[in-house]
Parts: structure tokens; C-alpha cells; sequence
């Protein structure tokens, strides 16, 4: 053994001493500014190294350079009328109810807040400290409280708490989502520090490689560390209560907004299926089985040689004919839509975009090439406002053969021979035009590392503005892998190659958590697990969480065995259908928490410390978790269990049913079988529950149980036409509804759609009797 290796052997890791400070050579501009966001108050520092002559909040690009498009308007919370209604009477005044939500929509706060300029001595939230200590390098040091604990960040392979880790911030396909993983597909720079019920957080706005050392070495300590030649914003938010925090960190980076009824619904999908006879046996097995399903989604395999925007005219020969007839069925086709498209001077996409300079570059300007499915291939440059507009309109194709919605995937971007184009202990970056390609941002030419972590959004962005501009009167729906801050604006996330493992359906629980924390509501994991074989035991709990997943999709790779609810045995399929039934039931629930979230910015899976951040013990707890605030969901999530500990916060809790009730403040002991739902509802809720169905299209028809959950309660009811964005003109229905003493009300906050006829009933102590909906 030589010596070299010899070294290598005993190589300790690199440690970070308590006080290894580096000089700072900045010498740029700075700026700071204050506001209050939703009654947050909100530092904001700008900084720009001296050769970068603006300010970076137009180098920040995931949120700056916007043209304010296509995108949907934003529900303003501070238009809704007072909840608290008067008397009887008033309400007669009140039939023509119109909450009016117009309001341009701020994609970047700028525009809405005011921000004041701070001064100098203005004390940082966390001690907080920062320095430039080489020409692509940033420090930023914080101080964490012995019991503070850190949430959000996006994608992490991580439990709730990310605190005692280091996390990469620079998107990669890396599909072994093992504890070790460095970076994943989505990063969003965005922290929540919690200490005792109270929160601040940090937004670092730079799209470009960041690490964050969340006190990694159990000093105390916490420091991020960004590489970038370019300026960068850092949001300072708090003090104040977790929803707060959320909901100010919504207002700056956008809310989701409604989405398509439809997408809610249960999604099926694998890689793939190769031949329209094969969708078309699969979409009949769901309906002579019953198995409610809104979507079939195509994966690469559709188009021919791998090329966006066609397909396979041998196995999809009646492309058309079969989107149709599956519409005629109530099936909505969703495909696939990569980044790389195939290097081939006759193909009209890359001719196109070649003679428009649209593609990612090499340092002499050559369209760079990279290895993906299509084979050689070249990647659009979507930091360049004009590839997104091209690119936008390429969905045409789609959209002319009937095609509802579009999974853009491969988008950090994935390239075959180099998933790892940055080294992992790279301490500065490399020059511009030595970061794998370089891109056109409206402020000049960049190299690619300094804005890789906003391709994936870009490119969701140019896909939901193209979706928009080719359907305006329907809610795009956009699915995508890759992702940055903001993201919720334009498209759903799931968080990729996942394995049908127990181990992984129990880490879906706090990554998504961190999701929502991260202002991405809209989020699943693949339903049974993306590789390796689930099986039906795995699969039946896998629904019993999932039906609980905003983003409700069951996929799975082409190595794996099939997975479809009926993939495996009579019983487990009954046990799944069951489950995604209840899915079906919960819609009007889930409507009113998206509707929720677009007010408040408010996740629909929250952790414990959300609704209850005065219980030490519920913050800890991330194997279950709450379903807007009345749903408690507690999921088997090991092989062989049909117990587990159930913890309760505060309060009475019952099962679906309502036939068990449960004294909160402790742990239980339950019974979950198969097919059974894990969760429990809250003393004093009532839920909106609609009758079984096939497809969110009976939604609009089906009757309405208010389920009573104790001796008195209260919910909400809304609904829309499950399409339009005409609910931001106010055309929604919207009630209060209480049970007091035995009475059943319901109040209406908004009637502004026709609604069509459909029968409510009141389920209270065991008994249903019919209700009216004053209209
Ligand atoms: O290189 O399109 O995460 O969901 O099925 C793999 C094939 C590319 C990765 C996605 C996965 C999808 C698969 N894709």
C-alpha cells in the first residue's frame, strides 16, 4: 500500500473548529430593509459582491424576472369577509354573497409590501452573521439553542427535526434515499428554527449551491455555506408562531392555487404502460372493479425515440381516439415531459430551438449535449424567458390530443453520465464557463452551478404558463420532480424514485411534513413504492397512508412487479379499495383545506406542534400527524403490526365512525386491521363527507354527510366547479356549519356558483337526518 492511499485510509473527516472564522473580503453593496408580513416581522439583507453592478434581487431568479405571466391570481386573506356573521336576518342581505379575490398577483413581494430601509445596527434574528471569505464563497453563522429544533428545507431525507446534519442544497438524481444522501431533487433554502413554541426561520433566495450545517458537531452552531460569484437575499423571518411563519414565507415565494378537482383524485401510473391496449385494459379493470381512479398517466415510453412532444405512432397508433374514449369514461390522461430533447437536425424541436439560441451552451456557444433517454441530447435554457415562452407553446401537441395535465421530470437536470457535475467537498466554484454548460439569465451570461437549483421550477413554470395560455379557462396541472422555492405556484411535487421498502413509507411521513413546512402543499410519495417489489401487505398500509398524501399516485419503475390495487390478491385488493374510497369521501374536506391554504399558506399535512405548540411531546412526534386540524392520522407503517401507539393531543378524539371516543393528553394503545384507516377525528369537528364514487366527477352530485364528532362541532363546507379559476371572481359556495345544543346551522361565508342539486344530511349521535343549506 503506497502512502498516498495509506493517508487516505486514516483521512478524518473535516471538521469544523468552534472558532474557524475566515477573513472577509467583502467589499460589495449591501442593503437592508424591514417589513411586516401578515403581522411577521421580516428583515430582508441584500448583498452583491463590488464587480456585480445590481442590487441581486433581479439575480435571484427563481422569484425575480417575473413577467407576472400566466400565473393565477393569489386568493388575498385580507379580502375575506369577517367569519363572524350576525343573526338570521343578516343573512337574508347576505344571498348574493361574492367575496371579490382579484388582486394581481404577487409573485414577488416587492410589488405588495413595504419595505423600509433598516439600519446598519439592526440586531440579527439567531445572532446571525455573515462574510464573503473567498470569490465564490459565503458564510453565514447562527446560533441554535440546546433544545431549538429545525424544520422545512425542502426535500430531506430526514426526520422532522433536521437539526445535528449537514444538508446539501444542489438538486440531484440520486436515487438510493438512504440516510446518507446528499442532495436530493427539490431545494428550497428556507428554515424554521422553533424553540419552545416560538419560531423564526431563514430564507437564503440564491438558486445556487448551498450547505447547510444545522449544528452538525452538537456545538450550538449552525452555518450555511453558499458558492456563488453572484449576490443573494437572505430573508430573516420571526419571532413568531409556526403557522406564521409559514404563511409570511407563502406570501413572499406565492400559494398554490387551486388545483383541477380531478387531480385530487386517485392517480394511476407506472413506468410504463407500453401500448394503448394495455392503458385500455388497465382504465376498465378499475371501472369493472370499481376501484375508484381519475388519471392514467403515460411515462416515457408514449413518445417515439424518447422525443417530447410526439408519440409512438405503432403503439399508440389511435392516440387520440383513446384519449377520448377514456374521457368518455371518465379518465384523464396525464404524460410525461423531459427536459432533454433529442440532438437530431431533423427533428423540428431541436431545429427550433437551435436556430433560436434556446438551449444551454458550452463556453463557445455551441448547444451543449449531454446523455438522456433520447440519447444525445440538448437541454433548454429555461432561466432565458424566451425558452419558456417556446416551450410553453410546444403543449400544444398535448393539449390538441386532449391531454389534461404534464409530469415534468428529469429536471434538476439528470444527465446519465453526470449526476454529480459539482464536487461534493468543492470549496469554491469553478469559473462560468467551466459549471458543465452555461445559461442566458436576463442579466447576462451564467454558469450553470449558480442557477441549477432553479431549473426545475423554471421549467414548471414554462409548462403551467403553456398549459394556461392553451386552456385559459381550466387550473393547469402540473407535476414535477425538481423544484426551488416557489414552486407551489405552478406545480404539484412528488419526491421521486422511492423504494418499496417499510422503512421508506415511514420516512414519507416527516419528508412531506417538511414539504408542506416548505410551502408545498401539494406533495406525495410513489403509492407501493417506485423500485424493488412491493408486496400486498406493504401496498394495503402504503393507500392507508397515501389516501392522506395532497398528491394521491400509485407508480411504480419498470423493474417492479406490478402494483396496481388488484396486483396482488382478492383480499388486498378489497382492503385498497376500501382505503381510496375513503379518499373519495374526504373531498369535500380536502377542498376546503386547499381552499384554506390558498388564504393562509397553511400545509394540508401538519406536523403535531402546528395546531398544539404547547405540548413538548407532540413536537417530537413524527410518525403521525394532522389532516388539516380534525384529522389525526396514525398509520401502521412496519410489516406484520396491526397495533401501535397512538399519541392524542389535548382534547376527546373518536374514530371515523364515531362509535369510539378517546381522552386526549396521552398515549394509546389501537387497533388498526387492514384496510382500515388510521386516523381519528376531533371532539367538536364536523366533517364534510361525500357518498363513495368512481370519480371526482359524481363529486359535484353526490350527497353530503356532516358528520358530528361529540355533543356540538363545527366545519366548513365549499365547493366550486372544480375547473375554472372563477372561484377568484367568488363564484364558490362556502358554509359554517355548527351543531349547538342539538340545533344544526349552517352559515354561508360565499354563494357565488350555481350549485347543482344534491341532498346534505346530518350523522349526530349515531342518527342521519336530513339538513338544508340556506342558498
Ligand atoms: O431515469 O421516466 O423519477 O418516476 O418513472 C428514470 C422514467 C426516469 C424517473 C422518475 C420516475 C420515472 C422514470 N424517470
Amino acid at each position: 500500500m503506497g502512502t498516498a492511499e495509506w493517508r487516505d485510509a486514516r483521512r478524518v473527516r473535516s471538521r469544523r473548529a468552534e472558532n474557524d472564522r475566515e477573513d472577509n473580503i467583502f467589499n460589495g453593496g449591501t442593503r437592508l430593509e424591514s417589513t411586516r408580513i401578515d403581522g411577521v416581522p421580516v428583515l430582508r439583507l441584500s448583498a452583491w459582491p463590488a464587480n456585480v453592478a445590481n442590487p441581486p434581487h433581479s439575480f435571484a431568479l427563481a422569484l425575480a424576472d417575473s413577467t407576472g405571466s400566466g400565473s393565477a391570481p393569489d386568493p388575498a386573506e385580507n379580502d375575506w369577509p369577517d367569519e363572524d356573521f350576525g343573526d338570521d336576518d343578516e343573512q337574508e342581505e347576505r344571498r348574493n354573497l361574492r367575496p371579490d379575490f382579484k388582486r394581481d398577483f404577487a409573485e414577488y413581494s416587492e410589488g405588495s409590501t413595504d419595505w423600509e430601509p433598516a439600519g446598519a445596527t439592526t440586531p440579527l434574528p439567531l445572532k446571525l452573521e455573515w462574510r464573503q471569505t473567498a470569490e465564490s464563497r459565503w458564510q453565514f453563522d447562527f446560533q441554535l439553542e440546546p433544545d431549538a429544533r429545525c424544520f422545512a428545507l425542502g426535500e430531506r431525507q430526514s426526520g422532522l427535526n433536521l437539526r445535528s446534519a449537514v444538508h446539501t442544497l444542489f438538486n440531484t438524481d440520486d436515487d438510493k434515499h438512504i440516510e446518507s444522501i446528499d442532495s436530493m431533487y427539490i431545494s428550497i433554502p428556507f428554515l424554521i428554527v422553533w424553540h419552545r413554541g416560538q419560531c423564526s426561520a431563514l430564507f437564503l433566495d440564491s438558486p445556487a449551491r448551498q450547505k447547510w450545517d444545522l449544528d452538525a458537531e452538537l456545538t450550538g452552531n449552525g452555518r450555511i455555506e453558499l458558492l456563488s460569484r453572484r449576490g443573494w437575499q437572505l430573508y430573516m423571518l420571526g419571532p413568531g408562531r409556526l403557522p406564521d411563519m409559514v404563511s409570511a414565507f407563502t406570501k413572499v415565494t406565492g400559494r398554490s392555487p387551486l388545483p383541477p378537482l380531478w387531480a385530487l383524485g386517485h392517480q394511476q401510473s407506472r413506468w410504463s404502460y407500453p401500448d394503448q391496449d394495455t392503458v385500455i385494459r388497465i382504465a376498465s379493470e378499475f371501472r369493472s372493479r370499481q376501484i375508484p381512479c381519475d388519471t392514467i398517466v403515460l411515462d416515457i415510453d408514449y413518445m417515439e425515440d424518447y422525443r417530447v412532444f410526439t408519440y409512438s405512432k405503432e403503439r399508440f397508433p389511435e392516440f387520440k381516439q383513446l384519449i377520448s374514449d377514456l374521457g368518455n369514461n371518465d379518465f384523464k390522461v396525464v404524460v410525461i415531459v423531459d427536459p432533454g430533447v433529442k440532438k437530431d437536425v431533423k427533428y423540428q424541436v431541436f431545429k427550433d430551438g437551435k436556430k433560436h439560441g434556446l438551449f444551454c451552451t458550452t463556453s463557445d456557444g455551441k448547444p451543449f449535449v449531454g446523455e438522456v433517454w433520447p440519447g444525445a441530447s440538448v437541454l433548454p435554457d429555461f432561466v432565458k424567458p424566451e425558452t419558456r415562452t417556446w416551450w410553453a407553446a410546444q403543449h400544444g401537441f398535448y393539449t390538441d390530443l386532449g391531454v389534461a395535465g404534464i409530469w415534468t421530470d428529469m429536471n434538476e437536470p439528470s444527465l446519465f453520465q453526470n449526476q454529480r457535475p459539482l464536487d461534493k467537498d468543492a470549496k469554491e466554484l469553478p469559473p462560468d464557463n467551466r459549471q458543465l454548460f452555461m445559461q442566458q439569465a436576463p442579466e447576462g451570461p451564467v454558469g450553470h452551478f449558480e442557477v441549477r437549483n432553479v431549473y426545475g421550477l423554471q421549467m414548471s413554470r414554462a409548462t403551467y404558463d403553456g398549459l394556461l395560455a392553451l386552456r385559459p379557462r381550466e387550473r393547469p396541472f402540473v407535476l414535477t420532480r425538481s423544484a426551488y422555492a416557489g414552486i407551489q405556484r405552478y406545480a404539484a411535487v412528488w419526491l421521486g424514485d422511492n423504494r418499496s421498502w417499510w422503512e421508506q413509507l415511514a420516512r414519507s411521513i416527516p419528508m412531506l411534513l417538511n414539504m408542506g413546512l416548505s410551502g408545498v402543499p401539494f406533495c406525495g410519495v410513489d403509492i407501493g413504492g417506485f423500485y424493488e417489489d412491493c408486496s400486498a401487505e406493504l401496498l394495503v398500509r402504503w393507500y392507508a397512508l397515501g389516501i392522506f398524501y395532497p398528491f394521491f399516485r400509485n407508480h411504480c419503475s419498470r423493474l417492479s412487479c406490478s402494483q396496481e390495487p388488484w396486483a396482488f390478491s382478492p383480499v388486498a385488493e378489497g382492503h385498497c379499495k376500501a382505503l381510496i374510497e375513503w379518499r373519495y369521501r374526504l373531498l369535500p374536506y380536502i377542498q376546503q383545506l386547499f381552499f384554506e391554504h390558498a388564504r393562509t399558506g397553511a400545509p394540508l399535512m401538519r406536523p403535531m406542534a402546528w395546531h398544539y405548540p404547547d405540548d413538548e411531546f407532540a413536537v417530537e412526534i413524527d410518525d403521525q400527524f394532522l389532516f388539516g386540524e380534525d384529522i389525526l392520522v396514525a398509520p401502521i407503517v412496519q410489516r406484520g403490526r396491526t397495533t401501535r401507539s397512538v399519541y392524542l393531543p389535548e382534547g376527546r378524539w373518536h374514530s371515523l365512525d364515531g362509535k369510539q371516543s378517546f381522552e386526549g393528553g396521552r398515549l394509546h394503545k389501537m387497533r388498526f386491521g387492514l384496510g382500515q384507516v388510521p386516523a381519528l377525528v376531533r371532539d367538536g369537528a364536523i366533517l364534510p363527507l361525500a357518498d363513495v364514487m368512481q370519480t371526482t366527477r359524481e363529486l359535484a352530485k353526490s350527497p353530503i354527510t356532516f358528520h358530528c364528532y361529540g355533543d356540538s362541532g363545527r366545519g366548513y363546507f365549499y365547493e366550486d366547479d372544480g375547473i375554472s379559476f372563477e372561484y377568484l371572481d367568488g363564484d364558490f359556495n362556502q358554509w359554517r356549519v355548527s351543531v349547538e345544543n342539538g340545533t344544526f346551522r349552517a352559515q354561508p361565508m360565499s354563494l357565488g356558483f350555481e350549485r347543482p342539486e344534491r341532498k346534505y344530511q346530518l350523522l349526530y349521535k349515531g342518527k342521519s337526518q336530513p339538513v338544508q343549506l340556506i342558498i
